[in-house]
């Protein structure tokens, strides 16, 4: 453990290794929290917010902008705090979680260091395992507001990428086959889907919404996939976990808003908190 806090490295700065940054956070958060380690993160998107308490015995909270590198959040209902939390399994064993309320978004303009350092920080404090939560647009019909789906690949529409320079992840499988057995095992009704990224912050016109479905997307959202390919360069197992909170424009008759997508989460909360709360005791 360091003594004198040597000054953090600006993650903005090109010449900064981001994974010193990242390194710089788990230290933080292991000195703030009193936890040495942790073994896997849960990082809650829209509507995903009211599960912590559910997953285990709450061992501290800090907030997540006085961690280095992580800024505030500009979202309304996108919590800011990051907590330590103690999970029971079902064999008695403990598993350490850490949970970071707050993502940075790629549409905050801060660029995608910013949008990585959770996963990063993530696995510098020692997590094998991370579970990318969101709330998204659907492209079925079938999959009404409040329905859960695991990701089980995606389109990266972004254009850009997190990893810099000649870093060549293999994404063959991003999302865990493992962990997705592992969610089914606690809802075999979960269905699959290929998740698209778009840049934001504006949603899709009902034309980018159709070219999504032609180029597989069963789902469209503003998170996800760059912290994805991060967490896999890491060597993290990733699970994705998306909650639908609209129908995609043009998939439903009414216009998006920013309420309803609040709306759509609260109502589903208990139910999706109780899920994120056993998969993260079954992991
Ligand atoms: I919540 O319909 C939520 N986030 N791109 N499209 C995109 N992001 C979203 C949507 C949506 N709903």
């Amino acid at each position: 453990m360091s003594t004198a806090a040597s000054p953090v490295p600006d993650l903005d700065d090109p010449s900064t290794d981001p994974f010193d940054v990242a390194r710089a956070a788990a230290e933080h958060i292991a000195g703030a929290t009193g936890v040495p380690g942790h073994d896997i993160a849960l990082v809650l998107g829209s509507g995903w917010g009211g599960a912590a308490e559910l997953v285990g015995d709450v061992v501290a909270e800090i907030p997540t902008h006085e961690i280095p590198g992580f800024t505030r959040p500009s979202v309304v209902g996108h919590a800011a705090t990051t907590r330590s939390i103690r999970i029971e399994r079902p064999d008695g064993s403990t598993r350490q979680a850490l949970v970071i309320g707050g993502r940075t978004h790629l549409y905050e303009g801060r660029g995608v260091r910013r949008v990585a350092h959770g996963v990063r920080t993530a696995a510098a404090t020692g997590c094998t395992a991370v579970v990318l939560t969101n709330g998204c647009g659907g492209l079925h019909m079938a999959w009404r507001p409040g329905q859960p789906v695991l990701l089980k690949d995606h389109l990266n529409l972004t254009a850009t990428s997190p990893l810099e320079g000649a870093t060549f992840v293999d994404l063959t499988e991003v999302y865990s086959a493992r962990l997705r057995e592992v969610a089914r095992s606690v809802d075999p009704e979960l269905p699959e889907g290929v998740y698209a990224q778009f840049p934001g912050p504006h949603y899709e016109t009902p034309a980018e919404v159709r070219m999504a479905g032609l180029m597989g997307a069963d789902l469209v959202g503003m998170s996800t996939t760059l912290e994805a390919i991060a967490a896999r360069h890491c060597g993290m197992e990733v699970l994705g976990i998306s909650l639908v909170t609209n129908l995609a424009a043009g998939i439903s008759p009414h216009p998006l808003s920013h309420s309803e997508v609040l709306e759509a989460g609260a109502a589903a909360a208990p139910r999706i908190g109780e899920l994120l709360a056993t998969i993260a005791r079954s992991i």
